[in-house]
């Protein structure tokens, strides 16, 4: 399986992320790719090969335009404004105020394109979101030109990042990107399949009202995790696409077993949808460790995923999203990947 990285992830380093009050060392760091790559290393994927870069058009068919010049400039613009910390939103268009007029000031526009305060815009923010994007674009190609599977390294990851939004460490959607590539490269109908979790708020977004593009998803429920505000299980698309979102929310303390339940349910969801390519948005935080989640995984039970996806024997591109049990996230992300080659 060939994997796309990009050196390009370490330009988007924040100081901060707000959690609890305070500015932390944010969980989603440069580190946990090189474990990653480490652990690809052992296993002996040797296959890691540099993206092209991303191709503009294909960007600004999925995104809002001013939401892409917002990201391109906010940087400089905070600078110029005089703000002395990282571009971090704090005011939104909440209930009933308007959501559609950005304003002029950098610390307004901010929050218009924001989901979520945690996650910081730096100096280097756009070029590693780039250079992620591509990641993904690439990885899509190399599938559409016929290779079985590929694995896009992306950092930053991607699923929470609407159209117009930026949040939840996400800046551009990867996998949305990888679809839309997949579509191109010949694939009428894609699935994609997200792991990760939390809910891929942002892919579901994207694709809600499209009936050719199937959204499922297991993750925390709404209740009790991240985002909050989606990802409940009657949101099931709308439009041409209804019934083609699949949200499967699990409490606290969800083990494998019930988990794998969920897992089987949505892969027998992409099966009826008859998918022609399958995504997966591969965050390993469902794992015991991982300090934001609580989903109880182990190890092992990430390669029985992959197994279990492999079956699908889908053109399978593989993005990377959370994870932060930064140890264990090597082993975790390539026993997905192990298990996916077992059976596919
Ligand atoms: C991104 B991905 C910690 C709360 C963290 C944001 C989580 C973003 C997860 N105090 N909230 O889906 O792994
Ligand atoms: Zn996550």
């Amino acid at each position: 399986m060939r994997v796309f990285f990009s050196e390009q992830h370490r330009l988007h380093f924040p100081q901060g992320e707000l959690s609890g009050g305070e500015l932390i060392t944010p969980y989603e760091r440069p580190s946990r790719v090189e474990y990653i790559l480490r652990r690809l290393t052992e296993r002996g994927f040797s296959d890691v090969e540099e993206p092209l870069p991303i191709d503009p058009v294909a960007l600004h068919a999925l995104c809002d335009a001013g939401y892409l010049r917002f990201l391109e400039t906010a940087w400089d613009a905070w600078i110029a404004a005089g703000h002395r910390g990282e571009v971090i939103a704090s005011s939104y268009p909440a209930r009933r105020m308007q959501t559609n007029r950005p304003p002029r000031d950098i610390e307004g526009l901010a929050g218009y394109y924001a989901l979520a305060s945690e996650t910081a815009i730096t100096q280097g923010t756009w070029e590693a979101a780039l250079s992620s994007a591509a990641c993904a674009q690439s990885a899509a190609n190399h599938v559409a030109d016929g290779a079985g599977s590929a694995f896009a390294l992306c950092r930053p990851p991607g699923h929470h990042a609407t159209a117009d939004m930026f949040g939840g460490y996400c800046f551009l959607n990867n996998a949305a990107l990888a679809a839309e590539r997949l579509r191109e490269g010949g694939a009428a109908r894609i699935a994609i399949l997200d792991i990760d979790f939390h809910h891929g708020n942002g892919t579901q977004d994207i694709f809600y009202g499209r009936g050719d593009v199937f959204f499922g998803s297991i993750h925390g429920a709404p209740e009790d995790a991240f985002p909050y505000y989606s990802g409940f299980a009657d949101e099931i698309g709308q439009g041409a696409g209804e019934g083609a979102t699949l949200n499967i929310p699990l409490p606290p303390r969800t083990g494998y077993p019930v988990w794998s339940e969920a897992l089987e349910t949505l892969l027998g969801g992409i099966h009826r949808f008859s998918a022609d390519a399958l995504i997966v948005s591969l965050g390993v935080d469902a794992f015991e460790e991982d300090p934001i989640s609580f989903f109880k995984l182990k190890s092992d039970d990430f390669k029985d995923a992959g197994r279990r996806i492999g079956k699908c024997k889908l053109p399978t591109v593989f993005c990377l999203e959370g994870g932060y049990a930064i140890e264990a996230i090597g082993i975790n992300t390539v026993n997905v990947l192990e298990g996916f080659l077992e059976t596919s």
